[in-house]
């Protein structure tokens, strides 16, 4: 059965859920604290405890709303949330009292007590306020509120959701890359079906499947402000233990696991830079999302591709397109890698259609020169102002006087097909047959070197990286490891090295004495923003726990 099709885990018991990892985080100390605080607070023991854990991207960044495949695993650091319906008074205006009202409160006291109920609005049925200026942490618990307001209480079916007490904890650091907005959001997505005893996919009586929770904890996030890709939610609801992760989201979201070469650890060091990902979107994120949708309809339009005038298309559909490519003609639902490797490599020699009219691609350096102005953009899209606003402006706000179309296009290219040589640089070095499997070393060599030519292309063509992560990256080299990029959104956060196992204590020890942030740091504090996790450890998507069933 293909893991998207596969419902939800239920676990009974926490050896399930961490005993692969080897790890030396008490986290039963952790869930029975959890609970014992809940009780203190409600007055009752949680009905249930969901857990979505972060993820690293370990290669194939900002490409997935592009819709090309992409390389994370999860980790071990996750978000855990306790709940238990709260019986419903029918005499009082109070707001906790409300239908579907919720107390959110939080572990970290940085995070405060949140009151909030959703209301019924016509015509767009459920509300609930997020502001998308600022970053507040029950945005994200509100954001998986949603999804399953609009999913299985339709405003006019006289359903009414549960009032619902919430306690939440969490591992994964925030702002970091490492995915704390979708484990937040998938947790919380969680806690609100299991309270509310919505198990099935709401259309029909078949459990929910992972992949229809992906799909909801995407639409989920997009409330927060962010037009995210996707790779977040799936690598946190689909992971599987002791491998990374191939996630294909053309022409369906579709999900392998990729076994890493023996030998090596990834290490997470954090720069200390958090990256505040809502506040920043209109001049970074969620302007390199314009960046590549209107890249993909120029470069369309350039080579005669035909699209429907207010189709949003992306750069995996027009290469699609362009090969005529059948869909579901391979195993991953798509052309296939070969295939896939072929053509992007004949689309990479078409991306100079990116460029302003006059300009080559040596031009490489020079901003201005390489961008495109708005009206430009509009000229060579083919369309008019008015449907150009309307298909690429209306829904998204961004600022920027010069599009960098060119540069994030061949980011995009070139970053697709490093995920695909990665992928099979690990096939190939854990394939069964001795005949056909590279040596260890030599395989994460060149694991290391795509990873490391990953972090160039982010640096200088999407410009995502950031000083810190930069100088992060090459200590982490010099100090041994065989590659080092930033992983996730950028501007900030982490940033992932593969390094050789019997090294990993070295490594640790070189990057905590010579990145200069780490200075002054306690023990403690450093254990936090420097850590080693097995590739796809901890992974075993998410899953709602019925708490008492756990601890008998
Ligand atoms: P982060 O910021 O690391 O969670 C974001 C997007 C991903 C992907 C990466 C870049 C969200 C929730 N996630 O990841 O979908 O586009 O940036 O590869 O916005």
């Amino acid at each position: 059965m293909r893991l998207a099709d596969q419902s939800i885990p239920v676990y009974t018991n926490l050896t399930d859920l961490y005993g692969s990892l080897g790890s030396s985080v008490n986290h039963a100390e952790r869930w029975d604290n959890l609970a014992k605080e809940f009780e203190k607070r409600f007055g009752r023991p949680p009905a249930y405890i969901t857990r979505a854990p972060g993820r690293i991207n370990i290669i194939g960044e900002h490409i997935d709303y592009a819709l090309f495949g992409v390389l994370p695993a999860a980790i071990e650091q996750d978000i855990l949330i306790a709940c238990a319906p709260r019986q419903p008074s029918d005499n009082s205006q109070e707001i906790h009292e409300r239908p579907g009202s919720v107390v959110a409160e939080n572990l970290n006291p940085k995070y405060t007590r949140q009151v909030f109920a959703p209301s019924q609005r016509a015509p767009e049925g459920w509300h609930l306020e997020i502001n998308t200026n600022e970053l507040r942490w029950e945005s994200y618990v509100k954001a998986g509120y949603y999804g399953v307001l609009s999913r299985y209480f339709p405003p006019d079916s006289n359903l009414h959701p549960t009032p619902v007490d919430l306690l939440a904890t969490g591992s994964v650091p925030s702002g970091s890359g490492v995915s704390s907005s979708a484990a937040i959001v998938v947790a919380s997505t969680l806690a609100f079906l299991a309270v509310n005893n919505r198990r099935t996919s709401g259309s029909t009586d078949a459990p929910l499947s992972k992949g229809e929770l992906v799909k909801m904890a995407m639409e989920n996030e997009t409330r927060v402000g962010v037009n995210s890709g996707g790779m977040d939610q799936a690598a946190s609801v689909m992971s599987v233990n002791s491998s990374a992760l191939y996630i294909t989201f053309f022409p369906i979201l579709n999900t392998s696991p990729v076994p890493l070469p023996s030998g090596a650890k990834f290490v997470i060091s954090n720069t200390l830079v958090v990256a505040d990902k809502v506040v920043t979107a209109k001049f970074r994120y969620n302007l390199r999302v314009v960046e590549t949708l209107v890249g993909a309809r120029i470069l369309a339009h350039k080579l005669g591709v035909k699209l429907d005038i207010m189709e949003k298309v992306t750069y995996r559909e027009v290469l699609g397109r362009i090969v005529k490519e059948q869909q579901d003609c391979g195993s991953d639902g798509d052309m296939g890698a070969g295939s896939l490797i072929v053509a992007l490599k004949s689309i990479m020699r078409s991306l100079t259609h990116l460029l302003p009219k006059g300009v080559d691609a040596n031009a490489e350096g020079d901003e201005q020169q390489m961008g495109l102005t708005m009206e430009e953009m509009i000229e060579m899209s083919g369309l008019s102002q008015q449907t150009f606003h309307e298909v690429y402006l209306s829904w998204i706000d961004v600022e920027a006087t010069h599009f960098q179309l060119y540069k994030r296009a061949k980011h995009v290219f070139t970053e697709a097909l490093r995920v695909l040589q990665f992928r099979k640089t690990s096939l190939d070095a854990t394939d069964a047959s001795p005949s056909l499997s590279l040596n260890p070393s030599t395989s994460l060599e060149k694991l290391g070197n795509l990873m490391n030519e990953s972090q160039k292309s982010c640096r200088e063509l999407f410009e995502c990286s950031c000083p810190e992560l930069d100088m992060l990256a090459k200590l982490c080299r010099e100090a041994g490891a065989y590659g080092s990029r930033l992983t996730g959104a950028g501007w900030g956060g982490c940033a992932v090295s593969l390094v050789a196992e019997d090294q990993v204590e070295i490594f640790i020890k070189k990057i905590k004495d010579e990145y200069p942030p780490y200075k002054g740091l306690k023990e403690e504090q450093l254990n936090d923003v420097i850590f080693a996790t097995k590739p796809g450890s901890g992974a075993c998507g998410m899953c709602f726990l019925r708490f008492l069933r756990l601890l008998s």
